[in-house]
């Protein structure tokens, strides 16, 4: 069964305080319907079309050579803005509570001190890439459409997508700016539910 761009579970205007509708728009239908497509078409006729997503990530290395990179790079690209979309609300921002809330504070000190940390990896990835905060609430910074699945390590609680494409029109080249600013839209319950779920 061929992969399909999920719907947002708000409106391409509902982050503006953080990402316009012009790049949320952009970012969800016209880069991630890409990354869907491609995917699908690196795995017709491959009889791994069946395959799911978490599979296929985690087992790269299985795949025929020739599509390889293809369901790296497009598979990559589903199951992270896949879940990125998930990881932001209109209601989000804020701090999160509970057991997530303890744990980064025993982590890190305190949640201010977790966000430095996360915002500098972000800030000082060179290139495109994305941020990963795990299970075990370590962070991992990797390149291109690279998540930690393709590791071998545990799906993550959290991801931001510091390509230029999630924020140039907004930001121009200050990525920091952006990332500052998404912080106002992650949703924690979400993170959380994650955390619970991986716990
Ligand atoms: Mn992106």
């Amino acid at each position: 069964m061929a992969f399909t761009l999920p719907t947002l579970g708000y409106g391409y205007d509902a982050l503006s305080r953080s990402i316009s509708q012009d790049i949320m728009q952009l970012h969800h239908s016209k880069h991630h319907q890409a990354y869907v497509d491609k995917l699908n078409t690196a795995l017709e006729g491959n009889g791994r079309a069946d395959d799911s997503l978490t599979d296929l990530l985690g087992k790269l290395e299985d795949l025929p050579e020739d599509i390889r990179t293809a369901v790296r790079n497009n598979g990559g690209g589903h199951y992270n803005h896949s879940l990125f979309w998930q990881w932001m609300s209109p209601s989000g921002g804020g701090e999160p509570t509970g057991d997530l809330s303890a744990a980064l504070g025993e982590k890190y000190g305190d949640f201010q001190s977790f966000v430095d940390e996360f915002s500098a990896q972000a800030t000082g990835l060179f290139g495109s890439g994305w941020v990963w905060l795990q299970p075990d609430l370590s962070l991992l910074a990797l390149p291109n459409q690279d998540n930690p699945l393709m590791q071998g390590l545990d799906a993550p609680l959290l991801g931001l997508d510091v390509w230029e494409h999630a924020y140039y029109l907004d930001y121009k080249n200050v990525r920091a700016d952006y990332i500052k600013a998404w912080w106002d839209v992650v949703d924690w319950q979400a993170v959380a539910e994650r955390y619970q779920h991986a716990s």
